[in-house]
């Protein structure tokens, strides 16, 4: 019998969805990319850079409104527009641009949010609703892999259905979408409070693609208590380090031909995995830090690859967030794991160093395909980002021993127990053994109901990153196991390691619609492993 490995290898699988898969090079249609090696380039070479904030603008015009307005692209009307009247808006525009990756390869050209890879960060606060206006500005006669269609997802975002990027709700070049992020709390509940999101295309089948390429960013909510200032005298504040001391960090390996242009190898269905480690757009960078603290926010942004950091001095982490949401407590830990989309926020004290010290942050996970980590943890690993202590600062920020209560898990609110299972039948990547279909709702949770998630991995060797969208879930238990203290947290991603069965507790609140749950790995994702469910009154 054929292994699926070979069968993908050999092309025989045909996907039920559209697949008008992208021409490559004759060269790349290999699933071993790892023969396909980029040119060298030196390390830390390069500053770090920082996004810019998202600037709001007055008005948009035409106005925003709860129906459809000329020459948008077709939507639903806006859920409860009333109730969230926007106060902000931003003029967003998905363009084709410029981008050095590292000063020893030429430009290349991506795709970005206003032009710039990673794109602009949105500073978003609780209780002001905003519209962003997505304009698709990409050109339609472009080279290369990715396709000019586009839907924008708010990465954790409690957002309306019709502004949460369904696959399927991708447009054209030329016109735009009105996205209506709430910024409300989920059931009003303040300890559901998010804080860490971010924003990224979601085109059915092409995600990993356009995504690769550039259309990726930032988008973090505060509110009074994580207020983005350390200096705020409200005594509810948390201070936490802020400003030029709060930095996102989106990792993303990418890989490059002899020529120093972009590769994507889009015949390979494990998963993509790159040879330079991108941090904020460039490649091994290098970050100037002051003796102080500073609140870091990790994203991998994928596609496929999983990454262990540690810090080279053997300086612990200090973990106050896990996907976005602020922990009970600040956890010291050793190590920071993510899959592709989790994100973790750790605090970094660089008081105890002397100026001139420089440190490293280390990824040791060993991964060589899409298949998933190896679970080898290398030493040394590679070193990513490189921080050079170069002066003294002021730190009015601290790290409270209290940050977010958990919200309560009340199983009597339990309706039903679903179980989903990620496996690799019917020759492809499948949820219950059924590829992905828009228009297939396979689960219709009624709304203000809670249910049990029972997330399944049947795949053998295979991890699975699954992301949930529009509600929060907890980890009941892994394996029938209390699940391990980082992840007593409010999750959107959970990482199926192989053969791993997670039960979550979940609730479906506020909005009504269809929402689609996938694997995160977004060549799985694009290669079907997805499905819809639709709140129902
Ligand atoms: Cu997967």
């Amino acid at each position: 019998m054929l292994s699926r490995r070979r069968i993908i290898q050999l092309g025989l699988i045909s996907f039920p969805a559209i697949h008008p898969i992208a021409r490559a090079p004759a060269a790349n249609r290999d699933t071993n990319d790892s023969e396909l090696a980029s040119p060298p380039t030196r390390p830390f070479a390069a500053e770090l850079p920082v996004m810019p904030i998202a600037q709001s603008v007055p008005s948009l015009d035409p106005p925003s409104q709860p129906d459809p307005v000329s020459g948008e692209a077709p939507r639903a009307s806006h859920q409860r527009w009333h109730d969230f009247l926007p106060k902000m808006f931003y003029d967003i525009h998905q363009m084709e641009a410029q981008h050095s990756f590292h000063p020893d390869l030429p430009l290349n050209t991506i795709w970005g949010f206003n032009g710039i890879f990673p794109g602009p960060t949105f500073h978003a606060r609780y209780g002001e609703p905003i519209v962003v206006r997505f304009h698709n500005d990409l050109p339609t006669n472009h080279v290369g892999f990715g396709i000019p269609q586009t839907t924008t997802h708010l990465h954790n975002g409690h957002t309306p259905s019709e502004s949460d990027g369904f696959p399927a709700d991708f447009f054209d070049s030329g016109l735009f979408k009105d996205n209506h992020y709430p910024n409300t709390l989920a059931g009003g509940d303040p300890r559901e409070t998010l804080g860490t999101l971010w924003y990224h295309d979601h085109r059915v089948d092409f995600t990993a693609q356009n995504s690769y390429r550039g259309l990726v960013g930032f988008y973090l909510l505060f509110d009074d208590q994580d207020s983005g200032d350390e200096l705020d005298h409200n005594p509810r504040a948390f201070r936490l380090p802020s400003g030029e001391f709060d930095i996102p960090l989106v990792f993303a390996d990418k890989r490059f031909t002899r020529d120093g242009e972009l590769l994507f190898n889009p015949f390979n269905l494990e998963g993509f995995i790159g040879d330079k480690f991108t941090v904020n757009g460039v490649i091994q960078p290098f970050l100037k830090v002051a003796r102080r603290k500073y609140r870091f926010r990790l994203l991998d942004a994928g596609p496929s690859r999983f990454y262990e950091f540690l810090l080279s001095s053997g300086q612990p982490f200090i973990l106050i967030a896990n996907d976005g949401n602020l922990l009970p407590n600040p956890l010291t830990v050793q190590s920071a794991r993510l899959g592709v989309a989790n994100r973790m926020d750790v605090i970094i004290d660089f008081s105890n160093y002397r100026i001139g010290d420089q440190l490293f942050l280390v990824n040791r996970l060993a991964q060589q395909d899409g298949t998933g980590p190896t679970g080898e943890l290398l030493n040394p690993g590679t070193p990513i980002l490189r921080f050079d202590v170069d002066r003294d600062a002021p730190d009015h920020s601290q790290v409270p021993s209290t940050l977010r209560p958990l919200p309560d898990i009340d199983l009597s609110q339990v309706v039903r127990t679903r179980r989903w299972v990620f496996g690799d039948d019917n020759g492809g990547w499948t949820v219950n053994g059924k590829f992905f279909n828009v228009n297939e709702v396979r689960a219709a949770p009624q709304q203000g109901t809670a249910e049990i998630w029972v997330l399944q991995n049947d795949g053998g060797d295979w991890s699975h990153p699954i992301h949930i969208h529009m509600e929060e879930f907890q980890i009941l238990s892994r394996n029938g196991q209390p699940p391990p203290p980082h992840e007593v947290s409010r999750k959107d991603v959970v990482i199926l390691g192989p053969d791993d069965e997670v039960r979550v507790f979940i609730r479906f609140r506020d909005f009504l619609g269809r929402y689609p749950t996938h694997c995160h790995n977004l060549v799985h994702e694009d290669h079907a492993m997805m499905f819809r469910w639709d709140v129902v009154p």
